[in-house]
């Protein structure tokens, strides 16, 4: 194995990786991700010991015990460019020997389960505000995905191409699938869908406040877009980073959504916490 150089994976004084700040020995095999830094504690306050608490940016980690079982929550904050930091600084905390600076041998990999509680927004008017989403297939409309050599299926392959077309974009989107096992386990009885994460909140997503759309009817296209069965229920700004990094790098990933906007009725549920928090509970109970 090949020694990874110090401007290539970095370490704190303390020997911490370098934006999680974090050691070795202080993450579970078993991860919760949330965008919102304050969300950590939300997951958190339900464990029955508290071991570890870090913090460094938008990058916040408890680690602790919840009815027995080790469990860590971490902050992403927004967007797949930190879902690559946050996804390649884990897979090195358990992959990668922090004296050596080698890789761990094929079979001492440890493969990581990964859940994301996020929010969304919803793209067809029979996904109900309030509702708890698992992704199936993931479209992501960021550039990700051009610096990594993601092996595709020939099945979502075809997904890419023809929301490229039915966009009339000029780059190729990229498409890929979660965890069928982590989803029937944790994700039995929520709504089953699939989502597009856009590299923006607003333009990206079809908002205007005062900035005109270069993509007309982004929304109209987006909600219509159909290949076979493959319809898509709603957007947000991580899953395909993660399903995408979570397959390159063998973790087994599954993005959850809290349902807060439907883009078709124009709604906003008034109730968002209680729906994160509702989530929250599912998850630690079943993970
Ligand atoms: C945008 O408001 C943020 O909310 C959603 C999007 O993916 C984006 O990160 O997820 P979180 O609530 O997990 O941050
Ligand atoms: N998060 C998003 O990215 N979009 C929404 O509409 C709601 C939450």
């Amino acid at each position: 194995m090949a020694r990874i150089p110090e401007s290539e994976l970095i370490f704190n004084a303390d020997g911490s990786i370098y934006h999680l700040n974090l050691l070795p020995e202080q993450i579970s095999d078993t991860i919760i991700t949330v965008g919102d830094q304050d969300r950590v504690a939300k997951v958190s306050q339900h464990f029955d010991s508290l071991e570890v608490q870090v913090a460094k940016r938008e990058f916040v980690t408890h680690t602790g015990y919840y009815k027995g079982k080790r469990i860590s929550v971490v902050s992403t904050g927004i967007g797949t460019d930190n879902i690559d930091i946050v996804f390649n600084e884990l897979d090195a905390l358990v992959n990668i020997d922090f004296v050596s600076r080698e890789s761990v041998a094929p079979e001492d990999h440890i493969s990581l389960k990964i859940v994301r509680i996020g929010t969304s927004g919803a793209l067809q008017q029979d996904v109900p505000l309030g509702s708890h989403l698992a992704t199936e297939y993931a479209v992501g409309l960021d550039t990700l995905m051009q610096f990594y050599p993601l092996v595709e299926t020939g099945y979502e392959t075809e997904i890419a191409v023809q929301l490229q077309l039915a966009l009339g974009i000029g780059f190729l989107p990229y498409c890929v699938k979660g965890s069928d096992l982590l989803r029937e386990q944790i994700a039995f009885d929520m709504v089953h869908g699939h989502t597009f994460t856009c590299p923006g909140f607003y333009g990206p997503q079809g908002r205007q406040l005062r900035l005109q759309p270069k993509v007309q009817d982004l929304i109209q296209k987006l909600s219509a877009f159909q290949y076979e069965n493959v319809q898509f229920t709603n957007f947000e700004m991580e899953t395909a980073g993660i399903y995408s990094l979570g397959r390159l790098l063998g973790h087994e990933v599954l993005s959850l959504n809290a349902i807060v906007a439907n883009r078709i009725s124009n709604t906003f549920a008034d109730n968002a916490e209680q729906v994160i928090d509702d989530l929250i509970i599912k998850v630690l109970d079943r993970i």
